[in-house]
């Protein structure tokens, strides 16, 4: 998986990434980050790829230029040739995705993620100040994506919410393969209770049925509290999980006490 970031930060991108999972998955060529700095492009002496928005109003807009030469270099460094019209205006590019961070997007979840985790290569664009001039948006972005209705200062930390989500996706970043699968999400469902030692703690208990060895009595324990779990915290997701019609009706129990 191919990561390419256009950002005026290149260095919170390569940080963030550089840690923990995501940055032993780049260290075992699982994942490549690959983050450009849009002020490279900067068609102005002072390296500025920044200017005050036609019609007045406050903060500065990012130009065209620079994100469009930005662009164009990430193009080539993926050999894909941007097409051209007479004009030499750049159409996007067919089978590659320009993910714009922007609050206006689509809300990001777990199912645009495993999506993404089917490409090769993805562009991110991140925004900073006041946006970015729609004209280069308009030519070369492919997906509007949002992390949440908020609003935050620009689109670094989106686009490391979302690669770091695709790269857990990606085979290999994981250590144990059936992780991946059965957490949180998969299903519309939220993840069962962890335990470890020691069995009691300060008192408590860890539920005995894990220290029961009977598989089958495992699985069942733990998707109940699969959807225990589901019904007290997000009882949105259950509306498109398949239940059992015992394990509807558990859940029906839980969601009808929790609205009184
Ligand atoms: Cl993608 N960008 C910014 N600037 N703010 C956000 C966001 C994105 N998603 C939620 N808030």
């Amino acid at each position: 998986m191919n990561f390419h970031v256009m950002t005026l930060f290149p260095g919170m991108i390569n940080n963030a990434m550089g840690e923990s999972i995501t940055g032993r998955a780049i260290k075992a060529g699982l994942i490549n980050v690959n983050a450009v700095d849009i002020r490279d492009f900067a068609i102005n002496k002072h390296s500025r790829a920044d200017d005050y928005p036609y019609g007045g109003g406050a903060g500065m807009v990012m130009q065209a230029e620079p994100v469009y030469l930005c662009y164009r270099h990430i193009c080539s460094q993926i050999q894909k040739k941007p097409l051209q019209d007479e004009e030499g205006i750049i159409k996007k590019e067919p089978g590659i995705r320009v993910i714009y961070l922007t609050p206006q997007g689509k809300v990001f979840n777990q199912k645009l993620a495993e999506e993404y985790a089917a490409e090769k290569d993805i562009i991110f664009l991140c925004g900073h100040y006041e946006g970015i001039d729609e004209r280069v948006t308009e030519e070369i972005v492919t997906d509007y994506v949002s992390i949440g209705d908020y609003v935050l200062t620009g689109g670094e930390l989106p686009a490391l919410v979302i690669m770091d989500a695709i790269s857990r996706l990606v085979p290999g970043v994981l250590n144990n393969c059936i992780s991946a699968s059965t957490e949180s999400f998969s299903d519309n469902l939220l993840e069962y209770p962890q335990y470890t030692r020691p069995a009691v703690w300060r008192g408590k208990e860890v539920p005995p049925v894990l220290l029961s060895g009977n598989h089958k009595k495992l699985a069942e324990w733990y998707r109940e509290q699969s959807v225990i779990r589901t019904a007290l915290m997000r009882p949105d997701l259950l509306e498109d999980a398949e239940l059992t019609q015992a394990e509807r009706k558990i859940a029906d129990g839980i969601t009808r006490k929790n609205k009184i």
